[in-house]
C-alpha cells in the first residue's frame, strides 16, 4: 500500500515537474550572429526545441548580434553563470580551457568531417570533459566550415602575408600563426572588424564565408583566398553547475534539444555555406583557389614547435587527431 501511494506520488511530481506548472526558469542565450547567418536560425530553433523538450520548465530566450557582450566577456559570464547559455566558436575558448587550443592549431584537421570525428573520438571527449570543468559544458558540436583570409589583394603564399596587418580572434596561436608569415597580428572583437577594414586599421582578416557575409566585411574587402588554415568547431555550451543542478530528465531534454539544434546547424551550414560564397562573389569578391598550401603548412612548423614546447601535455591530443583517419 506504501509502496502503491509512493509511486503514485513520484508520478505526480514527475508530471508536475515537467508540466509547466513548476516555476520556470529563465535561461539566457548568447549569440554573436545576426539574421541570415546559419546559427541565428539553428539557436532560435534551440530555443523552441527547449520550450517543447522541458514543458516550458525552462524558458531560454537568445540574444543575439552579440547585445550581451563580445566572445571573451561571455565566455566569462557563461562561467559564472549569469548567461546560461552560448553559442561559441572554441578559439577563444584556448585562452581558458587548454585542451580546446587543439583545435586552433592551423592545419590540424584535415577537412570538417574530419574535425567532427576527431571531436566525437577520445580527443573531442577531453576537450568536453575541460571544457565542462572549467564551467562551460558542450552540449553539441557545430559547424563553422574552415576559415580563409581576405584583404584588398589574392593571398597565394605565405610571403603574400609579409607586412599585412590581419586581425585574429581572441588567442596567442593566431598571433603567432600571423607572425610565423611575416604578418602582424591585431587580436579584435568581431564587432569591431568592419570598421577596421573599412578605415585601413587592419589590412584583412580571416573567417569563413557565412560570418565574410552577414557582417559585411565582403563590402570592404576585394580578394577571399581560400588558405582554409583554420577549422574551427563550435559549441553550444551550458554553464556547468547549472546543467547539474537539473534533474537527469530535464538533462536528457536541454541535451537532446543541443543535438537536434545542432544537427539542423550543420544541414543549415551545407546549403548557406555555399550560398554565401556566391552571393559575395555576385557582390565582386574575387575568390581564388590556392593550388598548393605545402608552404603555408611549412610555415606553421615553428608554430607547433614553440607551442608543443610550451605545452609538451598537448602532444597526446595532437598525436590523437592526427592518427584520426
Ligand atoms: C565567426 C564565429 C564567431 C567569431 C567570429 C570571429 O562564428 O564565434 O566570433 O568568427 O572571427 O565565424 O570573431
Amino acid at each position: 500500500m506504501y509502496k502503491k501511494f509512493s509511486a503514485i506520488l513520484l508520478t505526480a511530481a514527475t508530471a508536475f515537474s515537467l508540466s509547466g506548472t513548476a516555476a520556470a526558469a529563465d535561461w539566457r542565450a548568447w549569440n554573436i550572429h545576426n539574421e541570415g547567418h546559419p546559427n541565428h536560425a539553428a539557436m532560435d530553433r534551440f530555443a523552441e526545441l527547449v520550450g517543447e523538450a522541458t514543458n516550458g520548465e525552462i524558458n531560454l530566450e537568445v540574444f543575439h548580434g552579440g547585445v550581451l557582450g563580445n566572445q571573451p566577456d561571455a565566455l566569462e559570464q557563461v562561467r559564472l553563470g549569469a548567461i546560461e547559455v552560448g553559442n561559441f566558436n572554441l578559439g577563444p575558448i584556448g585562452p581558458m580551457v587548454k585542451e580546446a587550443n587543439l583545435v586552433s592549431l592551423p592545419f590540424i584537421f584535415k577537412s570538417v568531417p574530419h574535425m567532427f570525428r576527431v571531436l566525437e573520438g577520445e580527443a573531442g571527449q577531453a576537450i568536453a570533459d575541460a571544457m565542462g570543468e572549467a564551467g562551460l559544458l558542450p552540449l553539441a558540436w557545430v559547424d563553422a566550415g574552415a576559415r580563409s583570409f581576405y584583404s584588398q589583394k589574392a593571398i597565394n603564399t605565405p610571403a603574400d602575408v609579409e607586412g599585412l596587418k590581419i586581425r585574429v580572434m581572441n588567442n596567442d596561436l593566431y598571433t603567432s600563426m600571423i607572425s610565423a608569415m611575416g604578418g602582424n597580428p591585431s587580436p579584435m572583437a568581431f564587432s569591431e572588424v568592419q570598421q577596421a577594414l573599412k578605415t585601413g586599421v587592419v589590412d584583412g582578416a580571416e573567417n569563413n564565408f557565412p560570418s565574410f557575409k552577414n557582417v559585411g566585411h565582403y563590402e570592404v574587402t576585394t580578394h577571399y583566398s581560400l588558405s582554409e588554415h583554420l577549422i574551427i568547431p563550435e559549441c553550444i555550451c551550458v554553464n556547468t553547475a547549472k546543467f547539474e543542478a537539473l534533474s537527469p530528465e530535464m538533462q536528457a531534454a536541454v541535451r537532446g534539444a543541443a543535438e537536434e539544434a545542432a544537427l539542423y546547424q550543420r544541414e543549415l551550414w551545407a546549403v548557406q555555406s555555399g550560398e554565401a560564397r556566391t552571393e559575395v562573389e555576385a557582390a565582386g569578391i574575387k575568390v581564388n583557389e590556392i593550388a598548393d598550401k605545402g608552404p603555408f603548412q611549412e610555415a606553421m612548423v615553428s608554430v607547433y614547435d614553440d607551442y608543443l614546447a610550451a605545452n609538451p601535455d598537448m602532444k597526446e591530443l595532437v598525436d590523437l587527431a592526427r592518427a584520426t583517419e
